[in-house]
């Protein structure tokens, strides 16, 4: 199914009126509205592969019906979203979940709903039914066996060249490696191990290509991760060299950790390299962007557009901006939605920070005024500037109504049918 620039037009025609006197206190009285709109409306965010049919948890799984069934549809799916709110100009593969067969196809297929590949991920964290001679049982780039070191190095050239062919320009590599209980490794050797598996892999990347080493603190290795925080990710990327960066993923930190600074100080090394966002109450739950915390994801996006002004870096293509969900309860495609939605608004919640004032205020150690200087931003109901941006776009006023008002999940189940199982976690 495909959403038709018309029927995208007759909705906002629906809705113009209301929208138009929810803008008009911006556009009159904030000088600064026109550009958070242009900066909106470049921004975009990859969407991930594996998160377009129902996750579930290890528990179970609730397919919701019309889930995609292959790389092509699932391509159209992120066409849907982007077609929705034309702010998921990318999709980012899992391999090997997802193997472009005929990359020129598939890129053709993507180009044709305005996408490109983001980051491509590889996968040594699970054991794939056929062509897999050794096992990640224990570990994969950590191995103390050489040959699975191997395999694991070769796959991760492999993610690399399928990248290459659809036009991709960066690798994610995310372990799983560590151990589950004390004694079971050698933390050193495992984290020389590591580093020499992944020289061998940054070795393989393209000139313009970017290496992103995402960490994570536990699951599912539950006594030591050998890529667990971001000390020791900055560690990997700094001995790898200029092409590699940490990757912050919101769910891999331990409870109550300050991404935030963590994202000011990795920003400002020029060590930040991208993000899968997500939102969490307990570990790496997956839940929707800013369903839990949107101060904090509000506060991470205030250090982010901070440090890349101070770098003169371009918000929309300085770093890799993704998504990492899984749905339980929700429909993927509405959960994905709002996910984007809530990055838009933080995102133009910290466009609205009067840095001038908040330095100031830090100069001369005015907490009270430091502190609501950001809540003042982070409570403006900055609503109707996403809406403005989405709407010049191309895309939807209000992109879960109109997903609704189309029956579009309805419309997916009667061409793919109510049982399909999408690949991936
Ligand atoms: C691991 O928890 C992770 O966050 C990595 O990014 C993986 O690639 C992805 O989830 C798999 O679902
Ligand atoms: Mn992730
Ligand atoms: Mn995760």
């Amino acid at each position: 199914m495909t959403l038709s620039p018309d029927t995208i037009a007759d909705f906002n025609g629906q809705h113009l009126d209301n929208h138009r006197r929810k803008l008009a206190y911006w556009t009159d009285e904030v000088g600064a509205a026109e550009t958070i709109i242009e900066k909106l409306i470049a921004f975009q965010i990859a969407i991930p592969s594996w998160a377009l049919g129902t996750g579930g948890t290890r528990f179970g799984r609730f397919g919701g019906g019309g889930e995609p069934r292959n790389l092509d549809e699932k391509i159209a799916d992120v066409g849907l979203l982007h077609a929705l709110n034309r702010s998921s100009g990318a999709i980012s593969l899992h391999i090997p979940w997802d193997i472009p067969t005929d990359p020129e196809a598939t890129k053709q297929l993507a180009a044709q709903y305005g996408l490109r590949f983001d980051a491509v991920n590889s996968n040594t964290f699970q054991d794939q039914p056929t062509g897999q001679e050794h096992s990640y049982k224990f570990g994969s780039l950590q191995h103390t066996d050489a040959a699975v070191r191997r395999q694991a190095i070769e796959h991760n050239i492999e993610v690399i060249r399928h990248g290459v062919a659809l036009g991709s320009d960066s690798l994610t590599v995310w372990l799983s490696d560590g151990s589950c209980f004390p004694g079971q490794l050698n933390f050193r050797k495992a984290f020389d191990r590591t580093l020499d598996s992944l020289q061998q892999i940054y070795a393989a990347l393209p000139d313009a290509w970017k290496m992103f080493v995402e960490y994570k603190a536990f699951e599912p290795n539950f006594y030591s991760m050998t890529v667990g925080d971001w000390g020791s990710s900055l560690l990997y990327a700094t001995k790898l060299g200029p092409k590699a960066y940490t990757l912050v993923d919101l769910g891999h930190h331990l409870p109550n950790a300050n991404i935030e600074q963590i994202v000011a100080i990795l920003l400002h090394e020029g060590k930040l390299g991208g993000f899968h966002f997500n939102d969490s109450k307990y570990g790496d739950d997956d839940l929707t962007a800013g369903s839990i915390k949107p101060y904090q994801l509000f506060l991470i996006f205030n250090e982010l557009v901070d440090g890349m002004d101070a770098r003169n870096m371009n918000h929309a293509t300085g770093l890799g901006w993704m998504i990492d969900a899984s749905h339980n309860v929700k429909d993927p495609l509405e959960d994905l939605l709002q996910s984007v939605d809530a990055i838009q608004m933080a995102y133009a919640q910290a466009l609205l920070v009067d840095r001038t004032a908040l330095e100031e205020a830090r100069e001369t150690n005015d907490v009270v005024r430091a502190q609501e200087i950001l809540q003042d931003a982070f409570r403006t109901d900055v609503r109707p500037l996403v809406a403005e941006a989405n709407r010049r776009a191309g895309g939807a006023l209000n992109p879960l109504a109109l997903f609704r008002q189309q029956n579009v999940r309805q419309q997916l189940i009667s061409e793919r049918g109510l049982k399909t199982v999408a690949t991936g976690l």
